[in-house]
């Protein structure tokens, strides 16, 4: 059975500084997804706000948000089959100290705080995403 999804997927400002958009866009095309987006832009306060509306609370938010609004980033959103699931193992666990061995996080992140990449981590956090980042819809 066919489980065609498209997540969103981010590079967070570290990633993008440390030269690893390259490494990380092939790893996603060698695990079988395509691109159906792609926006490169520092986020402005509000769309970052938004995205982490829901971490609002928490003690590590005002960091989070300074630290996503501090550099440009690569916004992209990748189809394919269980591309949710598919992307979340790819990326590893958010401390890169729990990253299984290979994933972009245990290969790349040396903090929790500043992790290299974001991916969604639902259905209905991916549909939520992507309309926030690409408002004018994704290529087919
Ligand atoms: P994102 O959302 O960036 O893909 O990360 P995860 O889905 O893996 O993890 P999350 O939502 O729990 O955390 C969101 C974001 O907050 C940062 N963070 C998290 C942090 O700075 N300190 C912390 O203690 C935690 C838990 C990292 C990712």
């Amino acid at each position: 059975m066919s489980n065609a999804q498209t997540t969103f997927i981010m590079i967070k400002p570290d990633g993008v500084e440390r030269g690893l958009t390259d490494e990380i866009i092939g790893r996603f095309n060698r695990i079988g997804l395509r691109m159906r987006g792609r926006r490169d832009l520092t986020p402005p306060m509000k769309l970052a706000e938004t995205h982490y509306a829901i971490h609002k609370e928490r003690p590590f938010y005002p960091d989070l948000i300074e630290f996503i609004t501090s550099g440009p980033v690569v916004a992209m959103a990748w189809h394919g089959e269980d591309a949710i699931a598919a992307s979340r193992k790819l990326i590893g666990a958010t401390n890169w100290e729990d990253a299984a061995p290979g994933t972009i996080r245990a290969d790349f992140a040396r903090s929790i705080d500043k992790n290299i990449i974001h991916g969604s981590d639902g259905e209905e956090t991916a549909a939520f995403e992507l309309g926030l980042w690409f408002p004018d819809g994704l290529e087919d």
